[in-house]
């Protein structure tokens, strides 16, 4: 790491923003190495949801007394900060709605099932985490379309002369995720973008993975669609983004119906409301979006540069120490990744490895990480997977080594 990035970004400091860090498991320090299923919350997170709920509580865009007008007034306010920290254009392309599962399937099933036909093909590649699957299975069992999959190499990278053999004139809409769950490979996604749009196909960008690392900007990306969840955000569960294109959301039909979502309603008819309460019927999560917004105000006074600087080392520090391990191998070693370690060990199951590490205070994740595919293709069933974020140290590192070590010991 550079010297000014270390300075910039002082981890002893970032880590008492993070109480639960404090935690003692099973009479050890907590090692939170399981960032990548959810990310743990600054204080001012956990805060503002029960400032919310202590001092107002109230729902939005409904009432006129003065609650309500502050939950509106703070609610709104958040969707302005996540179309800042994503770089899009407009508010109105900011839809809130519980996760990026959700907004995966919302444009699976008001983009894509109505437009596609039988003949059309949808293209995803072979790292995607199943909500970036499933859901375009569904629509080609709804429409006929074909679900076409780009390989990946054995180091977790895709095949990019595979990538821009597989799209054609048939090619709709190609669904990547930025960043692999399970493997930590960073596609090149503005190179995935560019080419499908030159094929005439619109870009669905799963981001889970990737906000919390990098710096990212969809105008700049130029993609039509961008998901993300704010528990993987540092903020809370049960809310997250997704991003489309002004001219695309408008041009789709409602995913839900019930309040807040319609203009007016008759039994002979109803009419929509704008964007983009269009696409959020019924009481949002207000609570959770205001902790969403925290989260933002949190990591956008932090400097991202440097926090991708210290990741990325400590990354190196991760692969080379837990590599070194007999009996370890390394899944997923792609030219470019975030804070994720996946591996096996010879002998011991993945959810061993994960009880054994629990015993020593270490949270790790064991599984197939909901991307049953990337196992397969590895030949492996599971995988025991550690994930960092930037509140991680090397000394965690250390211990996550001391604590294999002691699984080796155990299961050779
Ligand atoms: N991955 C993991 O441990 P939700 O559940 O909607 O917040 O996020 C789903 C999702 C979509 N795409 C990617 C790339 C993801 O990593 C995830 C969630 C967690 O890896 C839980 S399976």
């Amino acid at each position: 790491m550079d010297a000014s990035a270390a300075v910039a970004f002082d981890v002893g400091r970032i880590r008492k923003d993070f109480p639960v860090l404090e935690r003692l498991i099973f009479c050890k320090p907590l090692v939170y190495l399981d960032n990548a299923a959810s990310a743990q919350k600054p204080a001012a997170v956990a805060h503002a949801v029960e400032r919310f709920y202590t001092e107002n509580g109230a729902n939005v865009h409904r009432g006129v007394h003065l609650l309500s007008a502050e939950a509106t007034k703070e609610f709104e306010a958040v969707r302005d900060k996540v179309r800042g920290f994503l770089g899009a254009r407009a508010r109105e392309e900011i839809i809130f709605c519980r996760g990026t599962t959700e907004a995966i399937n919302l444009v699976a099933q008001s983009y894509a099932r109505p437009k596609l036909t039988e003949g059309d093909e949808i293209l995803v590649t072979h790292l995607e985490h199943h909500s970036n699957i499933v859901p375009w299975q569904l629509v080609c069992e709804q429409t006929g379309a074909k679900l076409v999959v780009v390989p990946i190499d054995d180091r977790g990278d895709v095949v990019m002369e595979e990538f821009e053999r597989r799209l054609s004139d048939r090619t709709r809409l190609v669904a990547v995720g930025h960043v692999s769950n399970a493997l930590g490979t960073i596609n090149p996604v503005r190179e995935m973008i560019a080419l499908a749009h030159a094929r005439g196909a619109v870009v669905v960008v799963d981001g889970a993975q990737a906000v919390p690392h990098m710096r990212v900007d969809v105008t700049d990306l130029d993609c039509d669609f961008y998901a993300f969840s704010g528990h993987k955000l540092f903020g809370p569960t049960g809310i997250g983004v997704l991003y489309g294109k002004r001219d695309l959301l408008e041009a789709m039909p409602p995913y839900q119906g019930g309040g807040d979502m319609i203009r007016s309603v008759s039994f002979e008819g109803t009419t929509f409301n704008d964007l983009p309460h269009k696409f959020e019927a019924g009481t949002p999560h207000v609570a959770g979006g205001i902790g969403l917004g925290a989260a933002l105000d949190y990591l956008t006074a932090l400097d991202m540069k440097a926090i991708e600087a210290y990741e990325h080392d400590l990354l190196a520090y991760a692969t080379e120490r837990v590599g070194a391990i007999e009996g370890i191998t390394l899944i997923g070693t792609a030219r470019e990744k975030t804070g994720v370690l996946s591996f096996v060990m010879a002998g011991a199951h993945p959810h061993d490895i994960a009880t054994i590490l629990d015993h020593e205070g270490i949270a790790i994740r064991a599984g197939h990480h909901c991307a049953q595919p990337v196992m397969e293709r590895f030949g492996v069933a599971a995988t025991a997977r550690a994930s960092f974020a930037f509140y991680n140290t090397r000394a965690e590192v250390d211990s996550l080594v001391d604590g294999l070590a002691l699984v080796r010991k155990l299961f050779r």
